[in-house]
């Protein structure tokens, strides 16, 4: 099967959440099919969504992979799984660990389990600057435009920039 690059947003609020973003990238780097190319820093940011939670703690990964994206997200949920996420249905609320999956190549997916480009993509500092830390300067995000746009257009208004697990 042929490989393309997907780019995966981590995040965590809860339960030393450093080292739960740390201990995921390592986990991706386990996925069966699936090469990590690279990891972008640390972040702190805000919450977004209900104001009384911790900050987050964000990331961006990029794998080079031959799972369909439905299996990749499937991956995806089980690491979420191991790191004791747990869903309360509260939506946007405090969690463990949050694995989306960003891009996956070219592709848009819209499909009631998984959309692609992730949504909230193109508004989220917490998740265009580091993914423009790892991506190809030219990156197009389908149906979006250029990546570097994006950023330029986005304000880096509560993000903090952490250093490398
Ligand atoms: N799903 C659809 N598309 C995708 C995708 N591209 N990647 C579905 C991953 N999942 C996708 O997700 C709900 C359902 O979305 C999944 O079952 C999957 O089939 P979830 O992880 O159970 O719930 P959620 O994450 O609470 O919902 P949602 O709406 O996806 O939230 P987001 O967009 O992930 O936002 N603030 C800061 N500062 N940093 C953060 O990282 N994250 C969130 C969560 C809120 N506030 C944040 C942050
Ligand atoms: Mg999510």
């Amino acid at each position: 099967m042929r490989s393309l690059v997907a780019y995966i947003g981590l995040g965590s609020n809860l339960a030393d959440p450093r080292q739960q973003v740390c201990d995921a990238i390592t986990a991706l780097q386990h996925l069966p099919h699936c090469r990590l190319i690279a990891s972008s820093r640390l972040y702190r940011s805000k919450p977004m969504g209900p104001a009384e939670q911790p900050d987050y703690i964000n990331a961006v990964a990029a794998l080079e992979t031959s799972l369909s994206p439905f299996a990749l997200l499937d991956g995806l949920q089980a690491i979420e799984q191991q790191q004791g996420r747990e869903r309360d249905g509260q939506r946007w609320g405090p969690r463990t660990l949050d694995l989306d999956l960003l891009l996956y190549g070219e592709q848009q997916i819209d499909d009631a389990r998984l959309k692609v480009p992730h949504a909230g993509l193109a508004v989220r500092n917490f998740v265009l600057y580091p993914l423009q830390e790892i991506a190809a300067d030219d990156l197009i995000v389908p149906g979006l435009g250029r990546l570097k746009t994006l950023v330029q257009n986005c304000s880096q208004n509560g993000l903090e920039l952490l250093h490398r697990c």
